[in-house]
């Protein structure tokens, strides 16, 4: 069965991350279409070893295209994600237009992969934010496991997160640094060079940052209403992979051996757990890789049924163009589409 698959974005970042993968996964598509905005027409991104010429996503119609993952943030996916969903096309998204729609599935495959039915109501699937996707992976085992009452993450979000340009910041203020050279930040709020920043995404009237309450919100539409998370976002200067300090509270017994032999068989999980020099994940070892990575499994001494753990992964694959080709395998699988 050959599918015809559009990719919105697809000069972006996760754009071309989504390209990279639909053709290392080996996605039935017979025909990919790469669309960008009017200033990438005709640009050439590759596809395995095809090279694509952008179209006007503007000009596009989506009649006929039956699945089209979107990659080019809220305004794009508000404005076209309805027109190509009515269109007949599946939308996956990647954008947090429509994640905490009721009539929208917010969908990681290896969690909540049941869900993806309810797509049928608007045509429209949610792919979650990059930090809330590998958290959700690593918990999700150990919920079942052990039911989670609480949770408290630190994050550690590298400048990817924040597209190209942002990227781009990072490595021109760093080799300013060694010539003496001001920084000046632009995609950041301060000076992201040998140093670490403590807001991402705009401040909530609470006080939090919406990046924080994505992670919420996000994490009780997959995974469990019940559970109550708290968060704190932190961008730091790595190009690639975020990374979660994360702290869980059980409602029943569970021992770190347990968590470790729980997580070395859940789907997507990938335990890297020695209690010795380097015998944990950190994100540069990530970039590239499908898993996510869970180190530093360890007893939280100080509550009732407490666990440590540290998760790493690729935030432009597990985060954002990974879980959305895994959304479009598993309509593929489940004969949704096509
Ligand atoms: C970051 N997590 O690292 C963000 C990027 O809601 O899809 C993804 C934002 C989103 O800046």
């Amino acid at each position: 069965m050959g599918l015809k698959v559009a990719v919105v974005g697809a000069t972006g970042m996760v754009g071309h991350e989504v390209l990279n993968i639909l053709e290392e996964r080996l996605f039935p598509a017979e025909e990919v279409i790469a669309l960008a905005s009017r200033n990438s027409l005709g640009r050439e991104v590759s596809y395995g070893d095809k090279t694509l010429k952008c179209k006007d996503l503007a000009q596009y119609d989506f009649a006929g295209t039956d699945i089209a993952i979107f990659a080019a943030g809220g305004d794009v996916s508000a404005e076209y994600a309805p027109k190509a969903a009515k269109a007949g096309c599946i939308v996956i998204d990647n954008s947090s237009k429509f994640r905490l729609d009721p009539d929208v599935p917010l969908i990681v495959p290896e969690v909540n992969a049941d869900a993806v039915e309810g797509f049928r109501k608007r045509n429209i699937i949610a792919n979650p934010n990059c930090s809330t996707a590998q958290l959700v992976v690593a918990l999700a085992p150990l919920h079942k496991q052990a039911k989670i009452k609480r949770v408290v993450v630190s994050t550690y979000q590298s400048v990817s997160g924040a597209g190209k340009e942002a990227a781009d910041e990072l490595f021109t203020q760093t080799k300013g640094i060694f010539v003496n050279d001001e920084p000046t930040p632009a995609n950041f709020t301060k000076q992201i060079a040998f140093n670490v920043i403590p807001h991402i995404d705009v401040f909530m009237d609470d006080g939090s940052t919406k990046e924080e309450f994505k992670m919420v919100a996000e994490t009780k539409k997959i995974l469990d209403p019940k559970i109550k998370l708290t968060a704190t976002a932190v961008r730091v200067p790595v190009f690639v992979g975020h990374s979660e300090a994360v702290n869980i509270e059980f409602e029943e017994e569970i021992s770190d051996d347990d968590a470790r032999d729980i997580l070395r068989e859940s789907p997507g999980c990938l335990v890297i757990d020695k209690r010795e020099d380097g015998g944990y994940m950190t994100p540069v070892e990530c970039a590239g890789d499908f898993a996510t990575f869970i180190s530093r499994i360890r007893v939280d001494p100080t509550v009732e049924n407490g666990l440590n753990i540290w998760v790493v992964s690729d935030n432009l694959r597990k985060g954002a163009a990974l879980n959305a080709v895994q959304i479009a395998e598993l309509l593929v699988n489940r004969g949704l589409v096509g």
